[in-house]
């Protein structure tokens, strides 16, 4: 997972050079393009030329809701704790990619961690079957998550964000790949089960989900763009500096996942 490109500048990004971070995104799930420098406007351009832009909850007070800036000072007081997630998935059109431009970062740590969801998928069964660490035999099978549908709730931005459904196992609408698609930060259950079912289907899942063999971790470097795709990674901040760190994102409206 994860690719690498020096040498673009986005500025003057056009809808070839679009096409061909496309097509490494759909084989890589997720492209550094390195030594950028966009102003909001000049990354809300280059986001527009991948799709609709989606405004986001916790950004509707700035001036332009399309572009969040994701900013804080690390310190204690002011920590919030990370947690997986693919972006929006509370939404009825989820965001397929978030692209997010390293501004400020901080002189230690603030990465952010990305776990392969179609890995995760492809390698449940046999993680189950791996009872050299007995929580994983609490591992639903594949079969039985097939077909089955998540509950995923945005109330954590405001009362009026919506909830939506998704199926747990979505299949990537460009690769044809499945993918699981449930995480600990929207998920809240599993439609048409009993909740103690649906929580002790869920849990073994989300540790699984994030075994260290599918997941890449990225240490930013300033002016990184980087583009991930939601149909097939989860990610997380992880919110260990102390120091300044700014980030500047847009996310770009996806289809019904199915
Ligand atoms: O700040 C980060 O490392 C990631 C934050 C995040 O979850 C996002 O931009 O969607
Ligand atoms: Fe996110």
């Amino acid at each position: 997972m994860g690719v690498r490109v020096d040498g673009l500048d986005l500025k003057s990004a056009n809808n070839t050079v679009v096409g061909e971070l496309r097509s490494l995104l759909n084989e890589h799930h997720l492209v550094c393009v390195s030594q950028q420098d966009l102003h909001e406007e000049e990354q809300q351009a280059f986001g527009m030329l991948w799709g609709e832009l989606l405004t986001h909850p916790a950004a509707m007070k700035r001036s332009n809701p399309y572009v969040q800036i994701l900013s804080g000072d690390g310190r204690a007081k002011n920590r919030a704790f990370g947690s997986w997630h693919s972006d929006m998935t509370w939404h009825p059109t989820p965001p397929w990619i978030t692209m997010l431009h390293a501004r400020t970062i901080p002189g230690f740590g603030g990465d952010t961690g990305y776990a392969n969801q179609h890995l995760a998928w492809e390698y449940l069964d046999q993680a189950r079957k791996d009872q050299r660490r007995s929580h994983r035999r609490y591992l639903p099978t594949a079969e039985q998550l097939l077909n089955l549908r998540a509950n995923h709730t945005g109330k954590g931005f405001g009362a009026e964000v919506p909830d939506s459904i998704h199926p747990v196992v979505r299949t990537h609408n460009e690769n044809g790949k499945q993918a699981l698609y449930v995480n600990p930060e929207f998920t809240t259950h599993i439609v048409d089960m009993p909740e103690e079912e649906s929580l002790s289907t869920l849990f073994p899942l989300w540790i699984h989900a994030i075994t260290e063999e599918f997941c890449y971790r990225h240490r930013w470097r300033q002016g990184d763009i980087v583009i991930w795709d939601n149909r097939s990674v989860m990610h997380t901040a992880i919110l260990d500096y102390d120091k300044p760190r700014a980030m500047q994102r847009v996310v770009v409206k996806g289809d019904t996942p199915t």
